[in-house]
């Protein structure tokens, strides 16, 4: 029952100003509800328990008339008025209002079915399935989707915001300290909506500086050697780019994947182990992925293009 109240995907433990606005709020509607249902279950044995009072008095019926407006009409007005003097600030918070002096980041995301693709636009940096952030710094986050709708949440850092196909919707979060954290797509997008899972990594300016600048000038000029060049170039580069080398634009970025945390969108850890695997065994791993199978090419080329995946790093 408590699965989600701690760890790395919390809404109760904020990492960020508007986070921490959401957690306020949860905290507040959790105590005022809780004496809420303390007082009504009272009422309800007290009134269970006693004797009862003839209901055709005149008496009785000032009573009755009482509670509904008390309890039907008054009180539920004050909660919601509360609960929106609470909850307007936190929304506004959220907007991507402009802000004098202080400079927004704007980092773009893209839904796919199931991976996320990530656009620095300041630094033409594109990635895949990884999000790094600087600390304290406001983000603007552009997002929306390729296929059907989907929904980026990255519960210690604030709201939700669906992905919707030929619209962009835009929020705005920050995160406050370093760490790291999960996003996960929020709106049920197919069979593996629940692997669709973004690794959130908050780093301060200064390495954000340069995690940009190094991704900035990657670019490779030597495919694997031999036939696995070619396969890669004429297969696997009609979906997936690496810069310099291959411009697909219907998967995951591959041009910094030794350097992520994860390979399948948070389904396995990125190790040399698991991309052999992920390379043969995807459609077990993730059954219904668009990466096709391709048990046609001979184990060793197979290794030859891992090996040289491997290498993709700034
Ligand atoms: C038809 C398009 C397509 C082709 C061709 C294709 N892939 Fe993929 N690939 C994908 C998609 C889509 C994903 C993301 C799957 C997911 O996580 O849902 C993916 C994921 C991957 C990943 C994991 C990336 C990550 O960030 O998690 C690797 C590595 C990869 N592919 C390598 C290859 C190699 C090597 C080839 C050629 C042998 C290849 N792919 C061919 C579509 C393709
Ligand atoms: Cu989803």
């Amino acid at each position: 029952m408590l699965a989600a109240c701690e760890g790395a995907q919390s809404t109760l433990d904020p990492a960020g100003p508007q986070a921490r606005q959401v957690a306020l709020i949860w905290w507040w509607m959790f105590g005022v509800a809780g004496v809420v249902l303390v007082g009504v279950s009272g009422l309800w044995i007290y009134a269970s328990a006693r004797k009862p009072r003839d209901v055709g008095s005149e008496e009785a019926i000032r009573i009755n008339r009482r509670w509904v407006i008390g309890g039907g009409i008054l009180l539920p007005t004050i909660a919601i008025v509360l609960l929106l003097i609470f909850g307007l600030p936190a929304g506004r918070s959220m907007l991507p209002l402009p802000l004098p002096g202080e400079q927004v980041l704007r980092i773009e995301v893209t839904g796919h079915q199931w991976w996320w693709e990530i656009r620095y636009p300041d630094g033409q940096v594109v990635t895949a399935n990884q999000l790094v952030l600087p600390v304290g710094r406001p983000i603007d986050f552009h997002v929306t989707s390729a296929d059907v709708i989907h929904s980026f949440w990255v519960p210690r850092l604030g709201g939700k915001v669906d992905m919707i196909p030929g619209r962009t919707n835009v929020i705005r979060l920050e995160a406050a300290q370093p760490g790291r954290f999960r996003g996960q797509c929020s709106e049920f997008c197919g069979r593996q909506h629940a692997r669709m899972i973004l690794p959130v990594e908050a780093v301060d300016a200064a390495e954000f500086d340069a995690w940009i600048a190094a991704r900035r000038q990657l670019v490779f000029a030597r495919l694997p050697d031999g036939e696995a060049g070619d396969l890669f170039r004429d297969r696997c580069g009609q979906c997936h780019r690496v810069a310099g080398l291959t411009d697909g634009d219907r998967a995951p970025d591959l041009t910094d994947l030794a350097s992520r945390p994860t390979l399948g969108a948070g389904l396995l850890p990125n190790d040399g182990e698991h991309l052999r695997r992920w390379l043969r065994e995807h459609q077990e791993l993730k059954s219904g992925n668009a990466m096709p199978l391709h048990d046609d090419i001979p184990d060793a080329t197979l290794e030859r293009i891992a090996a040289w995946l491997e290498t993709l790093e700034p």
